[in-house]
């Protein structure tokens, strides 16, 4: 097949995501946007993520040293649904009355539960779409919006793989028994996942630092099927000069075969995300982040899934690729979906050994 395609040429306007166009028959990863933040507690902007991150990626430079040539297997975005954004307009505003405060609380209980039927329709909107990649053997890989969004895309992995674990990137535990009395809440995922899943394997957590006791106690009382590598151990290993590679490694060896990795990106450094809706100090450098990666791929694990979350370009969207949250996004997105095809077999590295 000749491919006229140019990895090094400038991606023009409106080429879509990583300026690949790719269509959607002939890609191995299918990316579904997701704008949607209803029940986001404190800076409103991640549902501007994926159109500021698909502006962002047309600066990614697609030779990546890491992970070869993604582009090869073509990744498709698909176009944002129009239900999506009705779904997060109408939530967004009953979510913000509530948090003023000001109804009563006859009508506080009726806004709350429409807020909560918005988010099962997404749920199942998200799992329906999820559904489709899988059955087509592509890589579903689902793009927030808030941290809420992938739960319809973890589900519909965990059916099609049962038993597979979760690597979980974030700076928050989100094993709260529902937040604000939203059930659907983006600091409830893993909760809603652990109850909602008929066989989900063991879970990793990195990066976590901002965390309720109840939440502490769920992670005790899971036994070890919630392995958390919390913030202030992995910064105490750095810091000690002691090897990140060493407990990466172990800690991977939790996972079984088949894994989704879920990314909230605030469980990085907020120098590398600066607008996130949550963003807490400490967190994961890009290139420990990027050793989680590696030591994945390494490990000889499978990605079945995968989604990012939480980048934000700040309140009012950000079209023009200038956003640095939208910058880092489409680049780790990049990362993430290398890595993932890696796993799967497709693509090839370079030597990661430094200079001799
Ligand atoms: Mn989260």
């Amino acid at each position: 097949m000749t491919n006229a395609f140019d990895p090094d040429a400038p991606a023009p306007p409106g080429s879509g995501l990583f300026g690949l166009g790719s269509p959607l028959e002939k890609a191995a990863v299918r990316v579904l946007p997701v704008p949607f933040e209803a029940t986001t507690s404190y800076r409103r902007g991640t549902a501007g993520g994926p159109l500021a991150i698909e502006a962002a990626s047309h600066q990614v430079d697609l030779h990546d040293r890491q992970t070869g040539r993604p582009y090869e297997s073509g990744i498709h975005l698909a176009q944002v649904a129009p239900e999506v954004v009705a779904w997060n307009e109408e939530a967004s505003a009953l979510a913000q009355r509530l948090h003023a405060q000001e109804d009563s609380s006859a009508e506080r209980e009726t806004m709350l539960a429409r807020v909560n039927a918005i988010g099962a329709e997404l749920n199942t909107f998200v799992f329906d779409r999820t559904r489709e990649s899988l059955n087509q053997g592509q890589l579903p890989v689902t793009l927030g919006g808030d941290h809420s969004v992938p739960y319809g895309a973890i589900m519909a992995c965990a059916e099609e793989h049962p038993g597979m674990g979760l690597l979980h990137f974030d700076a928050h535990a989100d094993l709260r028994d529902s937040y604000e009395g939203f059930t659907w809440s983006h600091a409830s995922v893993l909760h809603n996942v652990i109850g909602g899943a008929a066989d989900l394997g063991q879970i990793v957590q990195v990066g976590v630092r901002d965390l309720g006791e109840s939440e502490a106690r769920a992670i005790e009382k899971s036994g070890g099927a919630i392995h958390t590598v919390f913030d202030d151990q992995w910064a105490r290993t750095r810091l000690d000069g002691l090897s990140l590679r060493e407990l990466v490694r172990r800690s991977l060896d939790r996972l079984p075969p088949e894994v989704y990795v879920t990314f909230d990106v605030d469980g990085l450094d907020p120098s590398l995300c600066p607008q996130t809706g949550t963003p807490v100090p400490g967190g994961l450098t890009w290139h420990e982040a990027m050793l989680w990666l590696e030591e994945l791929t390494n490990s000889g694990r499978r990605i079945v899934g995968l989604d990012l979350c939480e980048v934000s370009p700040g309140p009012h969207g950000d079209l023009t690729g200038q956003s640095w949250d939208a910058a880092v996004g489409a680049r780790l997105l990049y990362r993430l979906i290398g890595t993932a095809l890696l796993t799967r077999g497709k693509g090839s590295r370079e030597s990661l050994t430094g200079p001799d």
